[in-house]
């Protein structure tokens, strides 16, 4: 697997040397027709990142990048869900907490899967159908036998990537806001930002049993990963979700976190445009299509109710205490993701997201959205998503500005991002003021979004 790397219209510059890297950390942590999201911190097979991954696998070599997402799917529960963590067998025991064991109650709830039940009982952002879309354009510029295996992976993908998306719309949207509600800050992938403070703070910890943290082993300074106090938090929602046996419907009357993340519904208004057109590649019924459509609509509808003019944002919803989570975050931009937009609006957006309250503010060592405002009380340049600069949210927002034809915007975005990864490496996320690299090296989606980077010419 390599990036056709002799193809003269890309023209490579002071990036080239990150092409061998990118597919070297692939290679590392390829698992065989799956990718660890990294060495150590994550030796698992990741629900977001593996759709990021397949994105850049797509650039290397179809059949494998399809085969990352049927390797994900073969964990989907009998409700349509994509778990947000599919674990390995053999991953050393204990080397990510928590682990398999603590998860092995879904046995006994009837939505699990059918086939062993390794995974969580949560989900995240579903980036997978965009993925699925990527496959496709890379397969039809290559064409042949490619074509033809990828066409038979979509006939496979269609009907799953449909219940996943269904199951989205119901389970997670009774109210048929066109909202996705969370059950626990990891299912919208961005664990520890501001955004869910508020909603956080309110939850009453009851009894978690015992546990013991692993991942600040595998970071060299603690303040990079969440506090002890959030950690208690996450594992006590877990646990209740636990004692409600995965039960959408328990967990929906009396879950202490109920969260409309309006990042995770823009991902879904997106994904849905792509499976509109897997829907069209695979001729799927005519009534399919219309639910795929009415679901854009009212995603976008959805989106559009939670701006905040003040704040020039789109911001989250506390559904138990029926008020908007006011932060700013790069969550904020999520109506970019969705696409759609009045040009009015994308421009507000644009403007707000090169203000000083993200990627002009003075000082920061990329022009790159830091995750969290410096402006903000709750920014942390240090810790996880309180502030550094993530390249795979980079990578989100490029490639909406790309599609919606802000290609100044996007150029920008894309040598900034990639300036940053020739710098710092394959990190897991960067600190905004300084660039330095942190969280885990040799993230896998890192190197698979700067790979799908290094395959477009500009
Ligand atoms: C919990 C794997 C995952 C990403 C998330 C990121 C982090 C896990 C953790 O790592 O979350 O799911 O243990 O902190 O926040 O976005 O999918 O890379």
């Amino acid at each position: 697997m390599s990036l056709p790397l002799e193809d003269p219209g890309i023209p490579l510059g002071r990036w080239r040397s990150i092409i061998p890297r990118a597919e070297e950390v692939l290679r590392l942590n390829d698992m065989g027709g799956w990718t660890r999201a990294s060495p150590t911190l994550y030796p698992h097979q990741w629900s977001w990142d593996s759709a990021f991954i397949a994105i850049g696998l797509a650039r290397l070599d179809v059949r494998r990048a399809a085969r990352e997402l049927e390797t994900l799917f073969a964990g989907q529960w009998r409700d349509g869900k994509v778990p947000h963590i599919v674990f390995d067998p053999h991953a050393p025991p204990g080397s990510y907490f928590p682990g398999p064991e603590h998860w092995a109650t879904i046995a006994e709830s009837p939505d699990a899967p059918p086939r062993p039940t390794r995974t969580s009982g949560l989900c995240q952002p579903p980036v997978h159908a965009i993925a699925v879309h990527h496959i496709l354009e890379a397969a039809r510029e290559r064409g042949g036998d490619e074509l033809a295996d990828v066409h038979r992976f979509l006939g496979k993908m269609y009907p799953r990537l449909l219940a996943w998306h269904r199951y989205l719309a119901t389970s997670r949207d009774p109210e048929e806001s066109g909202l996705v509600t969370i059950f626990h800050p990891w299912e919208s992938g961005t664990d520890n930002s501001p955004r869910w403070d508020v909603a956080l703070e309110e939850v009453q910890i009851g009894e978690v049993p015992h546990y013991e943290r692993k991942d600040l082993q595998h970071v060299e300074d603690i303040s990079e990963r969440p506090t002890d106090l959030e950690y208690d938090r996450y594992l006590w929602l877990v646990e209740l979700v636990k004692r409600a046996r995965y039960d959408e419907a328990e967990i929906y009357g009396s879950h202490p976190f109920l969260v409309k993340d309006v990042l995770a519904s823009a991902i879904l208004v997106a994904a849905n445009e792509a499976l509109l057109d897997i829907a069209d590649a695979v001729d799927a019924p005519d009534d399919e299509r219309a639910e795929i459509s009415v679901r854009i609509e009212r995603g976008r509808q959805g989106l559009h109710g939670c701006w905040d003019s003040g704040l020039g944002l789109c911001l989250d919803h506390d559904l138990l205490r029926d008020e908007p989570l006011r932060v700013r975050t790069v969550s904020g931009f999520s109506p970019l993701v969705a696409g759609g937009l009045k040009h009015g609006r994308l421009k507000t957006l644009i403007n707000n997201l090169r203000s000083p309250e993200f990627i002009g503010y003075p000082g920061l060592r990329w022009s790159l959205p830091p995750s969290t405002s410096p402006l903000e009380p709750r920014f942390h340049p240090r810790s996880y998503w309180r502030g550094p600069v993530w390249p795979v949210i980079n990578w989100l927002f490029w490639w909406s500005l790309e599609r919606d034809g802000e290609h100044e915007h996007a150029a920008r975005l894309r040598e900034e991002a990639l300036d940053q990864l020739a710098s710092g490496g394959l990190a897991e996320y960067f600190e905004p003021l300084t660039g330095e690299p942190l969280g885990s090296g040799d993230q896998s989606w890192t190197a698979a979004v700067a790979l799908d980077w290094l395959a477009r010419s500009d």
